[in-house]
């Protein structure tokens, strides 16, 4: 059997935050996703925190002897905790501590799977020591009772200016390395967006099923070399973007791409490096934002993603949610009012109503058209064929007369051919 490190885990509830014991599950979920097991929870109400251990010195001794009955291996706040109460309370308490921000940077490196997921859990992570390490630096001095302008002082100070020039370094060399597999990636973009198909993306908390419904929408599609992608019940199963082109049986088309998840408290330092993978979601023209319509705390998601997506700068992108694991639910499904959708992924239901759901809203820049195309020109009616909805087919004398729904860019590609719209 495999033994996982025993987690305690520690919030603060500072003004009677609604959102307190919410926070705190999450915290639970997270540590278990990063495979502690998490037993036991220590939680205070506080007006104000103390600046030398976070809670209070009275809530550090009943941690203590806690921590020294059970074993903990180590002890999660959820709250951000300074580096100097970081190594007050690691001292009081015995045992390792972390918070929150370190958790998900940690379970982010444990998933990181591709060269650049890597190097931008790396960046993330030496963005966050950074200014951590002048702060370190001060607290140990102050704690060795060197005072200001002591000889003790003057040494330590060198030495974090010359780690911070390493770490500043590493982050130098590790960003040019990204630059290099970002020019490709931006190559690739520049390709798909030449090719005039609406760019879907699917966007929402993680674990919410987006690359399921990314699975499904593979399935659906007519395009019978498309890779399925990573799904599993675990936070942040999802690290890099995957796109697929999705051909539709009426033979519309269009880019789908699955990204990573939210989660509320990002650690801004990821949100940054992670920027260019959610370059994908940023370029979209719809997003399809994904919520889990059986978690109690759907609302509070939803607004964790907008909030995330604000942030990213893809805030104005038309939206469509989609309502899954409604199989968890009471609802009918599946059901559709304007631009919401509820569905199950895993069931496959609804599937292809969000089909058409998304081509109702990426398709609006699509044109209907009539066009004649001499006889000589059969390959053009072949790629409408490909890669446009043809209503009706008629031979003529001077040529193929097709009505169809075309892309704009299609349309005045080929406007030569058309005789009416
Ligand atoms: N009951 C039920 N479970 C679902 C449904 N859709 C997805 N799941 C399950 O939810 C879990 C997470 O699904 P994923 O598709 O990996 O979720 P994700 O949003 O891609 O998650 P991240 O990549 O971690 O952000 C998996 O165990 C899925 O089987 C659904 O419609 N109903
Ligand atoms: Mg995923």
């Amino acid at each position: 059997m495999e033994i996982r490190e025993r987690a305690l885990l520690v919030g603060v509830n500072l003004n009677g935050d609604d959102d307190f014991e919410k926070s705190m599950d999450e915290l639970e979920n997270l540590a278990e996703a990063c495979g502690f097991e998490a037993y036991g929870r220590i939680e205070q109400n506080l007006r104000t925190i103390n600046s030398v251990y976070y809670i209070g010195t009275g809530k550090v001794g009943e941690a203590a002897s806690l921590v020294e009955a059970t074993e903990a291996d180590v002890v999660i706040f959820d709250n951000e905790l300074t580096p100097t109460q970081q190594r007050n309370l690691e001292k009081a308490l015995g045992c390792r501590v972390m918070d929150r921000t370190q958790l998900i940077l940690e379970i982010f490196a444990q998933r990181a799977r591709t060269k650049e997921a890597k190097l931008q859990v790396e960046v993330a992570r030496l963005q966050y020591m950074l200014p951590r390490l002048a702060g370190k630096g001060e607290s140990m001095d102050r704690q060795g009772g060197g005072g200001i302008g002591t000889v003790v002082r003057g040494g330590g100070e060198k030495k974090i200016v010359l780690d911070r020039r390493r770490i500043e370094q590493n982050i130098a060399v590790l960003m040019k390395e990204l630059e290099d597999i970002r020019k490709d990636q931006q190559i690739q973009r520049k390709r798909r967006s030449e090719s005039g198909l609406p760019r879907v993306a699917l966007v929402g908390y993680t674990n919410a099923g987006k690359s399921t419904i990314m699975n499904a929408m593979v399935e659906l599609s007519q395009k019978p070399d498309s890779k399925k992608v990573f799904e599993k019940d675990m936070l942040f199963a999802t690290l890099g973007t995957s796109v697929r082109n999705i051909v539709l049986p009426d033979n519309r088309s269009f880019l789908l791409s699955d990204t990573v998840g939210f989660v509320s408290k990002l650690p801004h330092a990821l949100v940054k490096a992670f920027r260019s993978t959610l370059e994908e979601v940023k370029e979209a023209d719809l997003l399809l934002h994904v919520v889990d319509a059986s978690d109690p705390e759907a609302e509070r998601q939803i607004r964790v993603t907008e909030e995330t997506l604000e942030q990213i700068g893809a805030g104005g992108i038309p939206v469509i949610y989609v309502f899954n694991k409604a199989d968890l639910t009471d609802m009918a499904i599946p059901f559709v009012k304007d631009d919401t959708i509820y569905i199950s992924a895993k069931e496959r239901i609804g599937i292809s109503e969000l089909a058409e759901l998304i081509c109702r809203n990426a398709f609006r820049t699509y044109v209907d058209c009539r066009m004649l195309i001499p006889y000589k020109y059969g390959d053009i009616v072949a790629y409408f064929r490909e890669n446009a909805l043809v209503k009706d087919i008629k031979y003529e004398n001077d040529g193929t007369c097709l009505l169809l729904e075309c892309s704009e860019s299609d349309y005045r590609r080929f406007r030569q051919f058309v005789t009416e719209r």
